[in-house]
């Protein structure tokens, strides 16, 4: 039993992917354990995204991430950490897989509608970054 970090990043608010991106989830059976909207700072996106900070695309990506309201869930069950990540695609979309959801909506190396957490390590951290335990339902 596993959990994951999901965000829908602002391109997919923006655009009125939420339906969407949570009947994908919905229809493979992952289940929701916590979920809420928010809008990060600047700061907020720079921790969330500290592994990156050397990158290049380090202060667009923190950008675009605080640019408008993301939403972001807990995602429950067995293998759910590489089966979410197998729903998103390739982080490049030109790259994903067809019938992914970068594959599907995104736009842009960067505006890749979704985000997930790449391990159990990086799971936890993640989840504790946005959530108490109180939070999560699971
Ligand atoms: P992931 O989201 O598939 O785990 P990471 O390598 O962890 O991909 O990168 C985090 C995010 O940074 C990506 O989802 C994407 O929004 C952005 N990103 C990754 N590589 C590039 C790049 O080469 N140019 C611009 N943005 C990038
Ligand atoms: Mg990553």
């Amino acid at each position: 039993m596993e959990r994951t970090l999901s965000i829908i990043k602002p391109d997919g608010v923006r655009r009125g992917l939420i339906g969407e991106v949570i009947k994908r989830l919905e229809a493979e059976e992952i289940k929701i354990v916590a979920m809420k909207m928010i809008h990060m700072t600047k700061k907020e996106a720079q921790g969330f995204y500290a592994v990156h900070k050397e990158k290049p695309f380090f202060d667009s990506l923190t950008d675009f991430m605080t640019s408008g309201p993301i939403v972001v869930m807990v995602l429950q069950g067995e293998d759910v950490i590489a089966r979410y990540r197998k729903l998103m695609g390739a982080t490049n979309y030109k790259e994903a897989e067809p019938g992914t959801i970068r594959a599907d909506f995104a736009t842009d190396i960067e505006k890749n509608v979704v985000h997930g957490s790449d391990a159990p390590e990086t799971a936890a951290i993640e989840i504790k970054y946005f959530f108490s335990e109180l939070e999560i339902v699971g």
